[in-house]
């Protein structure tokens, strides 16, 4: 089974779409392994987005992200990374398809709402980043019978 990091940023937060943004990742039968609300300090976020480092849209990138409360999860599923990722849409929610968390609930690149990890070696590196251990839940779901074959 596969684990993968999703943030809700500042924005989700702020509009009032957690619930919304959580209701859909539930209804695809993913799991929630684990789930906080924090505000990001900057030393974790550069970590974070290491990947854009020197791109144009970087500071602004980092000093969104760290303005204000996110709500940072794990999900658990098959493929859930690209589960995940299909879910959120594209980067752009102007390129977003709807019925994705971006095009139904955005308008611009830098308030899209959602992170998802890119790939399962990232998800896996940025979920340590985010939880330890400790704060991750074992539990069985009896629904589970009916979400897998
Ligand atoms: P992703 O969030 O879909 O994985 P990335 O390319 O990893 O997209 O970029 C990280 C975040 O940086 C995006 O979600 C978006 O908020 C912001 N971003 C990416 N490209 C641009 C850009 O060209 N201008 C402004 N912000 C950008
Ligand atoms: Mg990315």
């Amino acid at each position: 089974m596969q684990r993968t990091l999703v943030l809700i940023k500042p924005d989700g937060v702020q509009r009032g779409l957690v619930g919304e943004i959580i209701r859909r990742l539930e209804r695809r039968g993913l799991k929630l392994i684990a789930m906080k609300m924090m505000q990001v300090p900057r030393e974790q976020a550069s970590r974070h987005y290491a990947e854009h480092q020197g791109k144009a849209f970087y500071e602004g990138l980092l000093g969104f992200i760290t303005s204000g409360p996110i709500v940072a999860m794990i999900w658990e599923g098959r493929e859930a990374v690209t589960v995940v990722r299909s879910l959120m849409g594209s980067t752009d929610p102007l390129k977003a398809q709807p019925g994705t968390i971006r095009g139904d609930l955005a308008l611009d690149l830098g308030m899209n709402l959602i992170h998802g990890s890119d790939s399962p070696a990232r998800a896996e590196s940025e979920i340590a980043l985010f939880f330890s251990a400790a704060e991750f839940h074992e539990y069985e779901r009896t629904i589970d019978q009916w979400i897998r074959e």
